[in-house]
């Protein structure tokens, strides 16, 4: 089993953080998205897509989503749950994860995608073979996004101490991952946030974080 992984990018980090959390350590292949090489021949034969990550078990099969990664590895090890411990939990965790990837994760993307000079022609994550110029409206409709993320996170976590209910679970994992993404372009924890912001300083400081 391996791990096409880049170790820059918010989504691998996804995947590395669930892996950290459940002591689960595999060979990792790195490919360098900001030089292209995703979209090199050798990468796009494991992906077409050219999208990371990707999880390779060892008679080929391939998963090339980040929650399909998890999903596997929650089934084949189940503690310490991530993706929810009972069936109404399991449906809490993603409705509030699909929540953090869309307005934080996808809206970030927008952001740092139409501005970053290295990504003026693909602006769109991934292969395709055409050149995709940045839009740089979607830039503000980004910020916009992500401003109403700030605030939803903020009254998410009026209810319990993680997103959902009292212990750290995916929807954290993705929330994390995104504010840390969207810190590249100076996008920050709105100071008033004072909830997000006790609750990021914790999940911070996990050594998952690392990852
Ligand atoms: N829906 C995919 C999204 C994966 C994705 O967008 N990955 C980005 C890195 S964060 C990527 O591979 N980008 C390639 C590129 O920018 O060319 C998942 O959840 O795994």
């Amino acid at each position: 089993m391996k791990l096409y992984d880049c170790a820059m990018a918010p989504n691998p980090r996804r995947a590395r953080i669930f892996l950290a959390e459940k002591g689960i350590e595999i060979p990792k292949v790195e490919v360098d998205i900001l030089e292209g090489e995703n979209l090199g021949p050798a990468f796009l034969a494991v992906n077409p897509r050219g999208l990371l990550p990707v999880l390779e078990l060892d008679d080929g099969t391939r998963f090339d989503e980040v929650m399909a990664i998890c999903r596997y590895f929650e089934d084949i090890q189940p503690e310490p749950p991530l993706l929810g411990r009972t069936p109404v939990e399991r449906a809490l965790v993603e409705c509030m994860q699909r929540k953090m990837e869309f307005d934080g994760m996808v809206a970030g993307s927008e952001v740092f995608r139409n501005t970053h000079p290295q990504f003026a022609a693909r602006s769109i994550p991934g292969g395709g073979g055409e050149a995709i110029p940045a839009i740089p409206a979607l830039v503000d409709r980004g910020r916009q996004t992500l401003a109403r993320f700030f605030g939803w996170l903020e009254r998410y976590l009026e209810r319990s101490p993680y997103l959902v209910g009292d212990h750290y679970t995916m929807a954290d994992i993705t929330a994390q991952c995104a504010i840390d993404f969207v810190a590249w372009v100076d996008i920050k924890i709105p100071a008033a946030n004072s909830r997000t912001q006790r609750w990021y300083e914790s999940v911070a400081a996990r050594p998952s974080a690392q990852a």
